[in-house]
């Protein structure tokens, strides 16, 4: 059955919203809904931002305390937020025109500055809410109100802007790509400093039907066409890459260096798991962190993805995780680093 639990992070009373059929923001807020109900996040524990603009209606539709700021100031209030409560998980759902072109100077300062706060960026590479003008990731040659003979000048990359120096969390992902979506989702709730999700997403009514689409499905196809998966973390991204684009600073990346030297093990030797064993091994009540992957049995007790705040992560283990990382974007990259413990039983 499909859980459908994530509703309670919705303000359902204030439906029907106010967005065209098919436009993209929907599938934005309900991933993120979705994603923050599975880490716990939720009225007690989060606060959501969002600037002005069609994306920038979002935070009006979450159960949450919000705060829908004056155009561009977005990222400042969400810093302020972050910087007063920093028990608070702070999140900013908002559009690119709000977060590129008006909040530009803030989104270069506070990335800067490296707050532990998530920003979502609903991409659909037009102004909507005014009327469909070219905005600053409006590809170069589109036509717009405001560029009827094709938008003259190249386009804002937010990859290029936030992938200058570590540590910096950057990941490109459409609302077509769902799990990948989803994936971005978790990986960006879950860093520690300041992440970007960079969803490309559909202005169907004020950009698509200019652009010949008729419907927002054919607006997805050409997003399939246009992007590409990348697996792993990558430290930077083509333009028409999907993926996570992440830097820790240099310390954090030499302790990842020497920890990946560990002896291979003979695996016979070790002792066996069945699944139903090893879901004890969630890091609930002092046990350890155990993590399957094909066919092997790891221990991720030490690994920081599990530390701290990160301990939410805990849900993760003491699963047989090998379909999971063979899909996800960092792959098996997190967990081959820590000791191989046992094995799965057949
Ligand atoms: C100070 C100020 N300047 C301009 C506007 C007009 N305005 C409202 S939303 C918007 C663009 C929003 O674009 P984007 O963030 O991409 O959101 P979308 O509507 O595409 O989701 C503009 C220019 C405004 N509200 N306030
Ligand atoms: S105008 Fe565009 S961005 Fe705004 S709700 Fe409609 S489809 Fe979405």
């Amino acid at each position: 059955m499909i859980d459908r639990s994530y509703k309670e992070l919705l303000k359902l009373n204030r439906y029907p919203h106010t967005w065209c059929p098919g436009c993209g923001i929907g599938a934005v807020l309900k991933n993120v809904a979705m994603v923050m109900k599975e880490l716990g996040w939720n009225h007690q524990n989060t606060t959501v931002v969002s600037g002005i603009g069609c994306s920038g209606r979002m935070a009006g539709y979450m159960n949450l305390d919000g705060v829908h700021t004056p155009h561009g100031r977005a990222i400042t209030a969400a810093e302020a937020i972050k910087t007063v409560r920093p028990d608070l998980n702070v999140l900013v759902l908002s559009g690119d025109g709000d977060l590129g072109a008006i909040g530009g100077n803030h989104l270069l300062h506070t990335s800067r500055r490296n707050p532990d706060i998530t920003i979502f960026c609903n991409d659909n590479e037009i102004y909507g809410l005014t009327g469909g003008q070219a905005g600053p990731t409006t590809p170069k040659g589109t036509k717009t109100v405001t560029s009827p003979g094709g938008e003259h000048y190249e386009p804002l990359r937010f990859n290029r802007l936030l992938t200058m120096k570590p540590p910096y969390f950057y990941a490109r992902t459409t609302v077509y790509h769902l799990h990948h979506f989803q994936t971005c989702i978790r990986e960006a709730l879950l860093y520690k400093g300041f992440s970007f999700v960079d969803i490309i997403s559909d202005c169907i009514e004020l950009n698509g039907r200019r652009l010949g689409f008729k419907t927002a499905h054919q607006m997805f196809k050409w997003f399939d066409e246009r992007f590409h998966i990348v697996e792993g973390v990558r430290e930077h991204l083509a333009d028409d890459e999907l993926g996570i684009a992440r830097k820790d600073t240099e310390v954090e990346a030499r302790v990842e260096v020497e920890v990946r030297e560990k002896p291979e093990v003979e695996i016979e030797s070790l002792k066996s798991f069945s699944l139903e064993e090893l879901t004890q091994f969630d890091g609930g009540q002092g046990q350890p962190i155990y993590i399957g992957y094909k066919g092997k049995v790891f221990d991720l007790s030490a690994s920081p993805l599990f530390q701290g705040e990160k301990r939410m992560r805990c849900h993760l283990a003491g699963k047989d995780l090998t379909k999971d990382l063979n899909v996800a974007p960092h792959g098996d990259d997190l967990i081959f680093k820590f000791p191989v413990i046992g094995r799965l039983k057949e």
